[in-house]
């Protein structure tokens, strides 16, 4: 390490993430996908716009079943986004601005194309993935898919059938089932292996970190984790004696187990073991976009008729708070590439500035869903595109639609034919677009970069200072770090409290006023104040 590099639990503490869904971001080569010279082209933007960390979705050589989440090789980037060279490239370009960049590691499986997996349906004696055999194949529990190599049996996927599990072995191994094997067999141990070769390639050339895919879903029939906790914590322990300034966040959903489990951070989602992803939801999801049908509806905090309630988040993240202290991170999306965006359904982008003043000034570490920024659309009614769909209403793609840059065609992104894109543009004409908002003063893309501003800047507005709650309905009302106060009111209604202060000076405030006594807010206004 060199001696100046931070390692991640400080750096971290300072991050405002950027979420680069790298197929839909800035196309430099017209071919309709988007690739890493794109990217590069529009890191003075980023820098602007003052994200210090970019995550980017799988790049790795893929045959694109699942969006590149079924990786073929993990030491090579897929051809579509470029050369090695080129992410090196980018990489370095975006440390020159003071912008890290983290890949996103496929841990848990791979795709079907992968040698590894070839081989392994090739060879009976081989234990890189789950296979099961057995006389009566009735017996096997549900999932299982044929072998569709000479290898006789059946192998476990991970999610689709074109990814099969990766085996790091079964918490409760078991002699009447061996495909069961103990962590510490032959070929979870190679896996394991696999993980820290892959790692450290990456991050010797430049990379910082990585966002974890599936974390929790390594050691299968593992009740509470516990083996998959100490297959991370083994890997920790291996990260911060060689890339002590590497950072791993999990999509896990359970900052208090992932943490505790040796990551930096966790991302609060959709889903999760803490009642199923309810702490997110509760914030967001008002059952447009992307829908899961087994999901309860509620209504979200963040909904113009205001029937929501902040207390579910709030309690939920308490309690990861209480648990993790600062030894880790909760990060809180504003959607990813499997959800809604922020602006779905009824909610409009009239609405996008009180969210983002809570996004931003919340303890937990922000993360931006590329065009989230510009009030970008969750887009519905979109075709399955390399696994988009998950089900009737689950249809990933309306959030996966191109960067809307400027109002030329395809809105800056490409110069392909406009059927040649990876996926449709928003065919909206009123579509927002970062030159027409960068132009505006007034525009939700600058309350966010004065809003990471602020957070950058004031230690008091970021993941480490205080936070202490004062009203937990409409408005939310809150003091960071001491001395700023908080007020978001993301209800069309206006609202009316005592003031716990007598005197309150606006830093960033728009419809929401405090004297006399009195917090005043206007409908979806928000305040930022020193106090
Ligand atoms: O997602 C894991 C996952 O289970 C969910 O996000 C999923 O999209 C849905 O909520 C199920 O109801 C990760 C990636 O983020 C996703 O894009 C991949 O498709 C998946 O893993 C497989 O790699």
């Amino acid at each position: 390490m060199s001696p100046t590099a931070r390692p991640a639990t400080e750096w971290l503490a300072d991050a405002v993430l950027y979420q680069i869904y790298p197929q839909s971001f800035a196309d430099s080569d017209g071919d309709g996908i988007g690739d890493f010279a794109g990217i590069e082209s529009r890191l003075d933007h980023l820098a602007w716009l003052g994200v210090n960390t970019v995550w980017l979705n799988p790049c790795f050589a893929s045959p694109f079943r699942d969006a590149g989440y079924d990786v073929s090789d993990y030491f090579s980037v897929a051809p579509r986004y470029g050369t090695d060279a080129d992410l090196v490239r980018l990489v370095e370009a975006a440390r020159s601005r003071g912008i890290r960049v983290l890949l996103d590691l496929v841990a848990g499986h791979t795709s079907d194309e992968h040698p590894w997996f070839t081989a392994s349906a090739a060879d009976p004696a081989d234990q890189r993935y789950i296979w099961a055999d057995p006389r009566d194949p009735a017996t096997l529990p549900a999932g299982f898919v044929a072998s569709p190599g000479p290898r006789p049996g059946f192998y476990l996927p991970n999610f689709f059938a074109s990814q099969p599990a990766l085996n790091f072995g079964y918490a409760r191994p078991d002699p009447a089932e061996p495909w069961r094997l103990p962590v510490d067999a032959e070929g979870p141990l190679a896996n394991r292996q696999a993980l820290r070769e892959v790692m450290d390639h990456w991050l010797s050339i430049g990379l910082s970190g990585f966002r974890v895919d599936m974390a929790a879903s390594l050691v299968k029939d593992d009740p509470g984790q516990q083996e998959t906790v100490k297959l991370w914590r083994e890997l920790r322990g291996w990260l911060d004696a060689r890339h002590p300034q590497a950072a791993l966040l999990s999509e896990w959903g359970d900052p208090a187990t992932s943490v505790p489990a040796g990551f930096h951070g966790d991302f609060f989602l959709q889903f999760g073991p803490v009642r199923d992803g309810i702490a997110l939801r509760s914030l967001w999801n008002n059952f447009e976009g992307t829908v899961n049908e087994q999901w309860q509806p509620l209504s979200p905090y963040f909904g113009a008729e205001g029937l929501g309630s902040p207390q579910t988040f709030l309690d939920i993240w308490r309690s990861v708070t209480d648990t993790i202290g600062d030894t880790g991170y909760a990060c809180l999306p504003t959607a990813n590439h499997d959800f809604s965006r922020l602006a779905c359904g009824p909610r409009t982008a009239e609405q996008l500035p009180a969210a983002f003043a809570f996004h931003l000034t919340w303890p937990t570490v922000p993360a931006i869903y590329y065009g989230d920024e510009i009030g970008m659309r969750y887009v519905p009614g979109l075709p399955d595109h390399e696994g988009s769909r998950l089900g009737p209403r689950y249809n990933r793609a309306g959030s996966r639609t191109p960067m809307q840059w400027d109002d030329t065609a395809n809105a800056g992104f490409s110069t392909a034919p406009a059927e040649g894109l990876y996926l449709p543009l928003d065919p909206d004409p009123a579509r927002p677009n970062v030159a027409a908002q960068r132009a505006d003063d007034g525009s939700l893309l600058h309350l966010v970069r004065r809003l990471i501003e602020l957070r950058t800047s004031r230690p008091e507005l970021g993941s480490r200072a205080a936070t202490e709650v004062l009203h937990d309905g409409y408005p939310l009302v809150y003091v960071r770090g001491g001395n700023h106060l908080v007020v978001v009111n993301p209800r069309r209604a206006a609202a009316e409290l005592d003031a716990p202060v007598d005197h309150a000076a606006p830093v960033l405030a728009r419809g929401v006023e405090v004297g006399d006594g009195r917090i005043r807010a206007d409908g979806l206004g928000y305040g930022i104040f020193e106090i």
